[in-house]
């Protein structure tokens, strides 16, 4: 079981993990209106990696007796500046859910959840990978400052990433995850 409390608290991380989806598809958009077909791509593939989060979460709370709760997702911004920008909001958006996963950790600690603590576990892994890719994109895009042919190509290459994570969560998440292979 889960405290009401931690119920509450992982009710509001669902909300930011879909609203984390709602805000990448709205750059995904921003990109293939703009032309920039590989980061719609890659924004594509975060969007289902967040629901992906989101829906771990939603599949926790009804396993621990609780009960799962939807809010209001609030409106993402519809226009970006350039990819940087959207990279460098990408990844102001990850540190603030870091905030939130370490937040979470805190209150399992002091509940002495230790279920909760763990599976927490899986979401603090995550989050070092999400603002590392973030990172080196932001990287990338310094090097290559306003060089539209650079661009270009960076953009080719980010046509290739692919969504390794589930997208059908009709019989479960971990069950869905156990059979893509990554849990
Ligand atoms: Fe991007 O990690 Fe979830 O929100």
């Amino acid at each position: 079981m889960i405290s009401k409390n931690m119920e509450k608290a992982i009710n509001g991380q669902i909300n930011n993990e879909l609203y984390s989806a709602y805000l990448y598809s709205a750059m995904s958009a921003d990109c293939a209106f703009k032309g920039l077909k590989g980061f719609a791509n890659w924004f594509m593939v975060q969007y289902h990696e967040e629901m992906l989060h989101a829906m771990k979460f939603y599949e926790y709370v009804i396993k621990m007796g609780g009960k799962v709760r939807l809010l209001a997702i609030k409106e993402p911004p519809a226009e970006f500046k350039s990819p940087m920008d959207m990279f460098q909001k990408t990844l102001a958006h990850e540190q603030f859910i870091t905030k939130c996963i370490g937040e979470l950790v805190e209150l399992a600690k002091k509940e002495k959840d230790h279920a909760t603590e763990v599976f927490l576990q899986w979401y603090v892994t995550e989050q070092t990978e999400e603002e590392e890719n973030d990172n080196d994109i932001i990287a990338q895009l310094k090097l290559i400052g306003s060089d539209t042919a650079a661009l270009y190509l960076l953009d080719k290459e980010k046509a290739t990433r692919l969504t390794t994570v589930p997208t059908d969560f009709s019989k479960g998440v971990e069950a869905a995850m156990k059979a893509a292979g990554g849990a």
